[in-house]
C-alpha cells in the first residue's frame, strides 16, 4: 500500500474533538465575523503557539480560541469543514466529540451548539457519503453538579447524540466522582465512553471501566503498565482509541518511533489510531495512520487490522 492508498484506506474515526478541528484560518475568519478580540495578530502567530509542554498547556489555547464560536452558522461551518476533510482521508464514518460546558460557561445555548453542529454534518454528509454521528463530553476538571446540569440540558437532545464522554485535563480528576451522570446516560440507552490513561494511571482506566461502565477508552495508552489491565481490556475486547500524533505533541511520548501502538496491539487489545485535534496536532486520521507506519514500521496487514478494528470498535457503522 503506498502513502496515497493509506490515506484513502476506509477508516473510522473515532476519536476527535470538533473544536479540535478549528483550524487557525477559521480562528482569525470567525473572530472578524463576530467582532470577537483575539490575542494574536495573525494565522502564522497562532500557529507559532502550538508547541505544548502537555495537555493541561495545549488545553489553554483550546479553550481560548472557542471564544470565536457564537452562533448556530460558526458551528454548522466547523462541523461540515472538518467532515468535508475526513472525507479525503479515507473517513466513512466519524462519531464525533464536543464540549458543550464549554460553550454553555461562555454564554452560548446549547441547542445553538446541538443544532449547528448536526446542520453542518448533514450538509457535508450529503456531499460525501460520511456518516457522522456526535458525542457529548463532560469536562472533568468541572464539578460534578456541572456535568449532571450539562446532562439535564442535554435530554431534549439525546436524539442528536449518540453517547457520552469525558475529558479535559485529567491528572487529579479520576472518573470514578462521575458515576451517577454516567449512570443516567447509560439508563437513557446512551453508549458511552471516556479518556483515561492519557495523562493519568492505569488505575484511572480501571475506575471508568468498573464505576463508569465504559465501552471503549479514549488513549488508554498508560495500560500498558499494568498486566492484570491489558488482560481486562483484550478479554472484554474494550476498544482502545489512541492518538498518535497527539501524544507526541503533548509529550506523552518523546517522539513517534516511541509510541506503544504496536505493544499495545501484540498484547491483544483492539487498537484504533484517531487524530484527536487535529488543527493542533499537527495531521488528520489519515496523516496519522501515514506516520505512524513510517515511523513504526507498520506492516499492510497491521494497518487494515487497525482499520478493521475502527469498524469494529464503531458504534453505529454498518
Ligand atoms: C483533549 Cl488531547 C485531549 N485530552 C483530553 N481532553 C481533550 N479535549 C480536547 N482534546
Ligand atoms: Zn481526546
Amino acid at each position: 500500500m503506498n502513502d496515497a492508498e493509506l490515506l484513502t484506506l476506509p477508516k473510522a474515526e473515532l476519536h476527535i474533538h470538533i473544536e479540535g478541528t478549528l483550524e487557525p484560518e477559521m480562528v482569525f475568519a470567525l473572530a472578524a465575523r463576530n467582532d470577537v478580540a483575539l490575542p494574536y495578530a495573525s494565522v502564522e502567530q497562532l500557529r507559532n503557539a502550538h508547541a505544548f509542554a502537555d495537555l493541561p498547556h495545549f488545553l489553554d489555547l483550546y479553550y481560548a480560541c472557542m471564544a470565536v464560536l457564537r452562533t448556530e452558522d460558526d458551528f454548522a461551518d466547523l462541523a461540515a469543514a472538518y467532515l468535508r476533510k475526513a472525507a479525503t482521508q479515507g473517513v466513512t464514518h466519524a462519531e464525533i466529540f464536543f464540549d458543550p460546558q464549554a460553550h454553555t460557561s461562555r454564554g452560548v445555548d446549547l441547542g445553538v451548539v446541538v443544532r449547528g453542529l448536526r446542520r453542518g454534518l448533514d450538509t457535508a454528509s450529503s456531499e460525501t457519503d460520511v456518516h457522522a454521528d456526535l458525542i457529548a463530553c463532560f469536562l472533568r476538571d468541572k464539578p460534578v453538579d456541572d456535568a449532571m446540569t450539562t446532562l439535564d440540558a442535554l435530554e431534549p437532545f439525546f436524539g442528536s447524540i449518540i453517547g457520552i464522554g469525558l475529558d479535559s485535563a485529567e491528572l487529579g480528576f479520576p472518573p470514578a466522582q462521575f458515576a451517577p451522570v454516567f449512570d443516567r446516560a447509560r439508563d437513557a440507552g446512551l453508549h458511552v465512553v471516556a479518556h483515561a490513561g492519557e495523562e493519568g494511571p492505569a488505575t484511572y482506566i480501571w475506575e471508568a471501566l468498573d464505576v463508569l461502565g465504559i465501552e471503549r477508552v479514549d488513549h488508554g495508552v498508560r495500560a500498558l503498565e499494568d498486566r492484570a489491565l491489558l488482560t481486562r481490556l483484550a478479554t472484554d475486547r474494550i476498544p482502545l482509541t489512541t492518538c498518535p500524533l497527539s501524544n507526541v505533541r503533548l509529550r506523552g511520548v518523546e517522539k513517534l518511533s516511541d509510541h506503544p501502538l504496536l505493544d499495545l496491539l501484540d498484547a491483544g487489545l483492539v487498537v484504533t489510531i484517531n487524530s484527536d485535534d487535529p488543527a493542533y496536532f499537527g495531521g488528520y486520521i489519515g496523516d496519522a495512520f501515514i506516520e505512524a507506519r513510517r515511523e513504526l514500521h507498520l506492516t499492510d496487514e497491521h494497518l487494515r487490522a487497525i482499520a478493521q478494528n475502527s469498524f469494529d470498535a464503531s458504534f453505529t457503522a454498518s
